[in-house]
C-alpha cells in the first residue's frame, strides 16, 4: 500500500568538537516552509504551493528524497576528523496511509555523501539502498528510520519503531515508538507525592490488549471497566476508564483517590492505583470474577442466589459501610450504594465498590448550585432537598439496596404492575396485609426463615425512613443483621415509612419489632489498626 509523506518544518543543528578545541562549534540551520529552501528533489517528491515537502503519493512501491541544496559541512574548520559529533533536529511530519491500517514503510531522516539515490530500492528498503550495497561500509550513510512496518529481515523490532540505521537497515538500535504519544500521560507537580499510587499507562494499555472491547467487563455513569492482567506482577485486575476534563478539583480527587487506596477490608474493593491523561483518569482495582451483584438479581444468565448467599452479602456490604463510615481514621461516604456498585468476590462475598467516585462530579462544580450525586430511586428525601451527603443519606441507599436484593426488585420498576412499581410501597403493602415477607423474591420459591426475610424488610424500610434521625447507624444496622439486638419498635406511620409515599396513607397500628436469629454469620469483619494520618479531605461530617 502507498502512502503520503508530508513533511513541513525543520530545524537542524550539529553541534561538534575536535579534540584539539575545548569549545564545542554549532552550526545549525532552519526551515519555516519548504517554498524558498531550493531543496534538491527527485522521483515523486515535491514542494506543494502551501510549503508542504510531499515525499511520495499513494501510488505503491515509489520513493521519493530532498536534499538540502547544498553540502552541510559537518566539522568546516578541522583538518583532522573529529572525535565526537552530534546533530539534533526537530520535523514536524505526517504519514498518511491510503486508508487505515494499511501504509507505506517509513521515512528516514539521512545523512549522505551523495544525493544520488536512484540505484535504490522502494519498500523495506525506504529508498536508500538495494540488495548488494546493503551493510557496505563504504556508503558513509547514516539515517534515522521512523518504519512502520515489521521486516524480519532487518531484525525489525516492531511494526511502528525509531531506529538508528548505519550502512543497513538492520538497525544499531531501535526503540518503539511506545514513551511517545501512545502512551504519554500527564503528571504535575502536585502528583509527585503520589508516585507509589502512579500506574503506568502503557502497562494499563498493554494489560488491556490496548482497551480492546472484548476485554469490557462493563459500563456504568462514569465510564468503561477493562478486565487486564498487569504485565509485570501478572495481577487481574479490573481498570476503570473515566474521560474527564474538568481541571478543577482534580487535585483534590486525587488526593481522595489515593488515600481511599489505602482502605483495606475484606468487603470494599481495593483500589490499587490510578493513571492520569489529559481528560482521562484511570482507576485500577483488584479484578472480581463474579462481576456486579446486579447482574445476579435481575438478569437470567446468572444462577439464582439463595437466601442464604444474599444474607451473607447483605451482612458484608453492611460490614464494609460500616468500615468507611466509623472504623477508618476518617469518615468516608460512600454516595452511591446500589446492587450494581456491590461485586462479588471468587467466594460470592459481597464487596462495596466505587466509593468515593461520585465525588469526582460533586468537584468543580459551582458551590452555589446544588448537586446531587446518586441514583434516583436510592437518594434519601433530604438530599435532594439539600444536597448535602451524608452517613444519613448512605444509610438509606442502603436500606433501598437492601430491600433490592430480597425482594429481586429494582427500586422503581417501570415494567411492574401498578402496586410493585414502587419497591418500598409494595413491602409497605405486604406488610399492612400482615405477610411483609411476600414481598420477597418470588425466585427463591418461598425457600427461606420467613422471620429473616420479615426482619431483613423490616430493617431495610428502617434504613429508608423519611427523617434522617429516625434511621439507624450502620453500627446499629450491623448489629440487628448479627442478631446481637433488636430492632426497635417504630411504628408504621405514613409520615415516616416510605420515600415515596404521595401521602393518604392513614397511620396504623404496625409496630417494627423483630429479632434476627442468632445462628446467622459471626463476627469477622476485619478493624485496620495500621494507618498512618495525613489525609484530612475526606472528612465531610457524618
Ligand atoms: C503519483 O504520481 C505519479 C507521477 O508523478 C502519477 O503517475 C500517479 O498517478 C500518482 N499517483 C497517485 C495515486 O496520485
Ligand atoms: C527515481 O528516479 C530515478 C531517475 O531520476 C529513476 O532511475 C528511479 O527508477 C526512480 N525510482 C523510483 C523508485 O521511482
Ligand atoms: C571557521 O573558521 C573561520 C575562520 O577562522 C571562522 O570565521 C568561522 O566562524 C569558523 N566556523 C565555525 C563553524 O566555527
Ligand atoms: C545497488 O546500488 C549500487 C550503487 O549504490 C549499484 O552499484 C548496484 O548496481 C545496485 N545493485 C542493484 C542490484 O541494483
Ligand atoms: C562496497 O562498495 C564499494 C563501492 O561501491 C565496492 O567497491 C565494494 O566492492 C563493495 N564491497 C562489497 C563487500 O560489496
Ligand atoms: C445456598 O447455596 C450454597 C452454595 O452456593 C449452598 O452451600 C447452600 O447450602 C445453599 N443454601 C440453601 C439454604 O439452599
Ligand atoms: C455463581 C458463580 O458464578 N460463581 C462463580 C464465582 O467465581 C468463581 C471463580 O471465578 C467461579 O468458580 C464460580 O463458579
Amino acid at each position: 500500500m502507498g502512502f503520503l509523506l508530508l513533511a513541513a518544518l525543520t530545524l537542524f543543528s550539529t553541534h561538534f568538537s575536535t579534540a584539539s578545541s575545548q569549545t564545542p562549534q554549532t552550526s545549525s540551520f532552519t526551515y519555516n516552509g519548504f517554498r524558498q529552501a531550493n531543496l534538491i528533489v527527485d522521483n515523486q517528491s515535491k514542494i506543494l504551493p502551501d510549503g508542504l515537502l510531499q515525499l511520495t503519493n499513494y501510488t505503491q512501491l515509489v520513493t521519493g528524497h530532498a536534499f538540502h541544496h547544498q553540502p552541510f559541512k559537518f566539522d568546516p574548520n578541522s583538518s583532522v576528523p573529529s572525535e565526537s559529533l552530534s546533530f539534533s533536529t526537530t520535523f514536524v511530519f505526517a504519514m498518511v496511509p491510503e486508508s487505515a491500517n494499511t501504509g507505506g514503510h517509513g521515512i528516514a531522516f539521512t545523512i549522505s555523501p551523495t544525493t544520488d539515490f536512484s540505484q535504490a530500492v522502494a519498500s523495506q528498503h525506504l529508498g536508500l539502498f538495494n540488495t548488494t550495497n546493503m551493510g557496505n561500509a563504504s556508503n558513509h550513510v547514516v539515517a534515522v528510520e521512523l518504519d512502520a512496518m515489521r521486516s524480519p529481515e532487518f531484525q525489525d523490532i516492531d511494526d511502528n519503531h525509531v531506529g538508528l540505521d548505519l550502512n543497513t537497515l538492520i538497525s544499531a538500535a531501535s526503540a518503539p515508538v511506545s514513551r511517545l504519544r501512545r502512551y504519554r500521560e500527564l503528571t504535575e507537580d502536585w502528583e509527585r507525592e503520589y508516585n507509589p499510587q502512579r500506574l503506568c499507562y502503557k502497562d494499563l494499555y498493554r494489560a488491556t490488549h490496548g482497551f480492546k472491547e472484548k476485554e469490557v467487563l462493563g459500563s456504568g455513569g462514569f465510564g468503561k471497566v477493562y478486565r487486564g492482567i498487569l504485565p509485570k506482577s501478572k495481577l487481574e485486575v479490573a481498570v476503570k476508564r473515566i474521560s474527564h476534563d474538568s481541571r478543577q478539583g482534580m487535585k483534590e480527587f486525587v488526593a481522595e483517590i489515593v488515600s481511599m487506596g489505602r482502605l483495606r477490608h475484606r468487603n470494599l474493593v481495593h483500589l490499587l492505583g490510578y493513571c492520569r491523561r489529559k481528560g482521562e483518569l484511570l482507576l485500577v482495582y483488584d479484578y472480581m470474577p463474579n462481576g456486579s451483584l446486579d447482574k445476579f438479581l435481575f438478569t437470567e444468565d446468572k444462577p439464582i442466589l439463595n437466601w442464604s448467599e444474599r444474607y451473607k452479602i447483605l451482612r458484608g456490604v453492611a460490614s464494609g459501610l460500616l468500615y468507611l463510615h466509623e472504623e477508618w481514621e476518617q469518615v468516608v461516604l460512600h454516595r452511591d450504594i446500589k446492587a450494581s456498585n456491590v461485586l462479588l468476590d471468587a467466594d460470592l462475598n459481597g464487596r462495596l465498590g466505587d466509593f468515593g467516585l461520585a465525588r469526582l462530579y460533586d468537584h468543580g462544580t459551582n458551590p452555589q448550585t446544588t448537586h446531587v450525586v446518586g441514583t434516583v430511586g436510592y437518594l434519601a428525601p433530604e438530599l435532594s432537598r439539600l444536597g448535602k451527603a451524608t452517613t444519613a443519606t448512605d444509610v438509606y441507599a442502603f436500606g433501598v439496596f437492601m430491600l433490592e436484593v430480597a425482594c429481586g426488585k429494582r427500586p422503581i420498576d417501570t415494567q411492574a404492575l401498578p402496586e410493585e412499581m414502587i419497591l418500598v410501597d409494595w413491602v409497605i403493602d405486604c406488610w399492612k396485609r400482615g405477610a411483609i415477607w411476600e414481598a420477597g423474591d418470588p425466585k427463591l420459591q418461598g425457600d427461606y426463615v420467613r422471620e429473616e426475610m420479615a426482619a431483613v424488610l423490616k430493617l431495610g424500610l428502617y434504613c429508608s425512613h423519611n427523617m434522617p434521625a429516625f434511621r439507624p447507624s450502620m453500627r446499629q444496622v450491623m448489629q440487628y443483621l448479627d442478631g446481637d439486638c433488636n430492632l426497635p419498635d417504630v411504628p408504621l406511620e405514613s409520615s415516616g415509612i416510605g420515600a415515596f409515599a404521595m401521602g393518604g396513607r392513614e397511620t396504623s397500628e404496625f409496630v417494627m419489632s423483630s429479632s434476627f436469629p442468632s445462628s446467622v454469620v459471626g463476627k469477622d469483619y476485619t478493624t485496620v489498626t495500621s494507618l498512618s494520618s495525613t489525609d484530612s479531605v475526606l472528612n465531610d461530617g457524618r
